[in-house]
């Protein structure tokens, strides 16, 4: 028999073998049906909000890492209880590992979007688990390290030895195979073959189809160039434009979506006179905006990262409503992303001539898999959450009154338009600086509200001077700034400000994200001797 301790790794080597198995098969069918990720997809949506919000402001984008983290310790530890059953009895740690299983499924299975053959990838897990077990809990059987819980009595002399079939001297013969190198080996093999499963489901889904194979045409409607912006002469403020890679990320998914252009469909349906389906190849077909824009995540904080600027490539949004005919019931547009995650925008607002589409490359190339691909919504001046539907599938023309989204579902706010916000990227909160001259800068924006007209920056407290501004590149856009300081010894405090195009001035009430946008104007303390 195994001891404890190898009865609580075999159990949790089952477990591993199992999710590898079905992460392997998920990767091959339908990724977001992998047993772990459903897991991990359930308890994000069951999360409350302000948990959440807390994991977003403490843990940034890797809150995703932590929670699948979490996740997989919590079964892991639960899964060693499997291999104690099963050394009562294969049948019962067989039993348990099958419940563990059940509970996947289940939570596959009520995605928005999943069908019966979303239980396949759970199926195998199941049985990769069962299997693997048996092989551990066989392979162990014999040894004898775990004291049974009520000893049988010992026969003085055992029944063999009185019935002469064997001398009194000799040992008990060991089931073949029952040795300690033998549990190593089988342990070792199917660790190795978890491992293996689990790379090459990661290896398929990086290669089923890569953005970076798509070639985009050329717009129709131009962005203009991008000036250059002042990182050219500032080190350490924000550049003018956000790579790629760079790109703040916020979504409620653990995985990164693997979509595949060539079988990616946009439906358009609800209340339309002609109902449509456009392929991507459709869309590429149709006539390209291409526009710089900053978007906004609602979950920043004043003076926080998950804001960034990007160049936009796709097709006008009022140009696919109007192929489709919008009925005059309507006042939503809830899109659908591939999972059935629903998002909800203002219809009046989307379509009152900013320049809302459905994009497919950004900066340049197509968009990459974390920001969307292939197609996502953006909508200028409404923060992501309402308007910035990633692996976007289905635009559904509704009413308020009889179709709810995620986040509304969860008391976030219908209608929020971004705030007028500045961010300082230099110096940094706290940061040593030497007296003499100093330079404080940062970027603003004012999507919607014409644009950022300017930036004040005070100190200590006094009067709100004006920033020397970086290029305007339109008002959709964030601008950069900076104001040079002559910095004398002691602590102090730096804010700044934005007015917009508008004539309007940042708001200096301090809200919090939740549920329409933080305000409030950021204030730091730098130390100078
Ligand atoms: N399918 C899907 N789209 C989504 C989200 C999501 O969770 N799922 N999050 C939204 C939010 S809250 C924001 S702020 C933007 C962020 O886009 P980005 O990750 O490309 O910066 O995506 C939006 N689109
Ligand atoms: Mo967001």
């Amino acid at each position: 028999m195994l001891g404890r301790l190898g009865l609580g790794l075999a159990g949790v080597l089952a477990t591993l073998v199992g999710m590898a198995a079905g992460h392997l098969v998920a990767s091959l069918l339908i990724p977001a049906s992998s047993p772990v990720l459903a897991v991990g997809s359930a308890v994000i949506d069951a999360t409350p909000t302000p948990m959440k919000e807390w994991a977003i402001r403490n843990f940034g984008s890797n809150d995703k890492v932590i929670l699948i983290g979490s996740v997989m310790v919590v079964v892991l530890l639960v899964s060693s209880l499997a291999g104690f059953l099963a050394r009562r009895r294969l049948a019962y740690g067989a039993g348990f590992l099958v419940l563990l299983v059940a509970v996947a499924a289940t939570a596959a299975l009520t995605r928005p979007t999943a069908g019966l053959e979303d239980a396949v990838p759970s199926l195998v897990a199941a049985i990769a688990g069962v299997l693997a077990l048996g092989v551990l809990i066989r392979a162990g059987q014999g040894l004898p390290v775990l004291p049974r819980r009520s000893p049988a009595p010992k026969p003085a002399v055992s029944p063999e030895v009185a019935r002469g079939l064997r001398a009194p001297d000799e040992p008990a013969p060991q089931p073949a195979g029952a040795s300690r190198r033998g549990v190593l080996i089988a342990g070792g093999v199917l660790a190795v073959l978890a491992g293996a499963m689990g790379g090459v489901g990661r290896f398929i889904n990086s290669y089923r189809s890569r953005p970076e194979d798509i070639a985009l045409p050329t717009p129709s409607s131009p962005a203009p160039p991008l000036p250059t912006g002042l990182e050219s002469k500032i080190k350490g403020i924000t550049p003018l434009r956000i790579a790629n890679a760079d790109f703040y990320r916020v979504d409620t998914r653990l995985d990164t979506p693997v979509l595949s252009a060539g079988d990616w469909t946009l439906t358009i349906d609800g209340d339309v006179r002609n109902q449509l389906e456009l392929t991507f190849d459709d869309l590429l077909g149709m006539e390209l905006i291409e526009r710089d824009i900053t978007m906004t995540c609602v979950s920043n904080s004043v003076g926080g990262p998950y804001v960034g600027a990007a160049r936009w490539l796709g097709v006008r949004l009022t140009d696919l409503l109007d192929m489709a005919g919008v009925g005059d019931q309507a006042d939503q547009i809830l899109s659908t992303d591939f999972d059935g995650m629903k998002i909800s925008t203002p219809l009046d607002l989307a379509t009152d001539g900013r320049d809302a589409m459905i994009a497919i490359g950004m900066n340049g190339t197509a968009l990459p898999r974390e920001h969307g691909f292939p197609a996502r919504m953006i909508v200028p001046g409404l923060y992501g959450f309402i308007s910035g539907t990633k692996w976007v599938t289905k635009l559904t023309l509704t009413t308020y009154a009889a179709e709810t989204a995620y986040w509304t579902d969860r008391k976030w706010a219908t209608d929020a338009p971004i705030k007028i916000s500045t961010r300082i990227d230099l110096p940094r909160a706290l940061q040593m600086l030497q007296p003499g001259k100093q330079t404080v800068g940062g970027v603003a924006w004012a999507q919607q509200r014409g644009g950022i007209e300017k930036v004040q920056v005070r100190i200590d407290g006094g009067a709100w001077e004006d920033a020397t501004m970086g290029p305007d590149v339109n008002s959709d856009y964030w601008r950069q700034w900076y104001y040079e300081w002559d910095a004398t010894s002691g602590q102090h405090s730096v804010s700044a400000r934005a007015i917009s195009g508008n004539g309007e001035e940042q708001s200096a009430v301090q809200m919090l994200p939740f549920p329409e946008g933080s305000s409030g104007i950021q204030n730091i303390l730098v130390n100078v001797s």
